[in-house]
């Protein structure tokens, strides 16, 4: 049995898993599912309910993005991208996950507009079916723009593009002049950060990161060598 990785499409804890897989090379067979039907889906992952599910070879199934990057590293490339008893690798793992996973929504339904065009792209690019698919199209929009992103986006008082500078700022400035935070190499901290900005590439508000120079650089370093792998 191929090892094989349950997504949705436009997730981003996804793309981080995805990430993994490309770096290292591993085959897999990716499942998207139906958004609708999350817990139908992935009953076989016990209670979890969420995405990103990935099953072995042999069917040990691992979920949450970050256990499986650990674990993909672990058991197909002798854990050489992650150092547990390195501080500031753990320091700055947890700091992605926290920041930049609340970036996203922030940046791709932050404002009317945007809203409108993240929830019209998202019902092209998963796999629901034909009713829900109108649906979600329409009933998604205000849900994600209305309750969820307005209120973020008032909460922070920067707007998502200035929110995405300082993050990115931040976060190359870690680098100590290196190309990677891994250094001369990416490590996991890079390919979990690769993840959540890839995961706003596709869509036309990503252009409010561009024109951040340090934060390309790495990000098109980063997505040649996946994309090459
Ligand atoms: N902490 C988890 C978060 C996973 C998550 O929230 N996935 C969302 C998609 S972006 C999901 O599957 N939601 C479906 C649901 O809650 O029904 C991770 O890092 O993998």
């Amino acid at each position: 049995m191929a090892a094989t990785l349950h997504l949705l499409q436009t997730c981003p804890f996804c793309w981080k898993v995805r990430a993994m897989v490309e770096h290292l090379g591993i085959e897999a067979e990716m499942v998207q599912i139906n958004p609708m039907r999350t817990k139908k889906d992935l009953a076989f992952a016990g209670d979890w309910g969420k995405v990103p599910v990935w099953t072995d070879e042999d069917g040990t199934v691992v979920v949450d993005s970050t256990p499986i990057m650990l674990h993909l590293d672990r058991s197909r490339n002798e854990g050489r991208l992650h150092d547990a008893s390195d501080e500031r690798q753990q320091e700055w793992l947890a700091w992605v996950d926290q920041h930049f996973s609340k970036a996203t929504v922030p940046l791709l339904y932050g404002s009317l507009g945007a809203a409108l065009k993240t929830t019209l792209r998202v019902s092209r690019l998963e796999r629901f079916g034909f009713f829900s698919r109108r649906l979600y199209a329409w009933a998604g929009f205000p849900v994600m723009w209305g309750f969820i992103a307005r209120r973020r986006v008032k909460r922070d008082g920067r707007t998502p593009k200035a929110l995405w500078h300082d993050l990115l700022s931040e976060f190359t400035g870690a680098f100590d002049g290196a190309p990677f935070f891994g250094g001369e190499e990416p490590n996991l901290v890079d390919l979990a950060a690769y993840g959540y900005v890839r995961s706003t590439a596709d869509y036309p508000q990503f252009q409010h990161l561009q024109d951040h120079q340090a934060g390309m650089t790495w990000f098109g370093e980063m997505r040649q060598r996946l994309e090459r792998a």
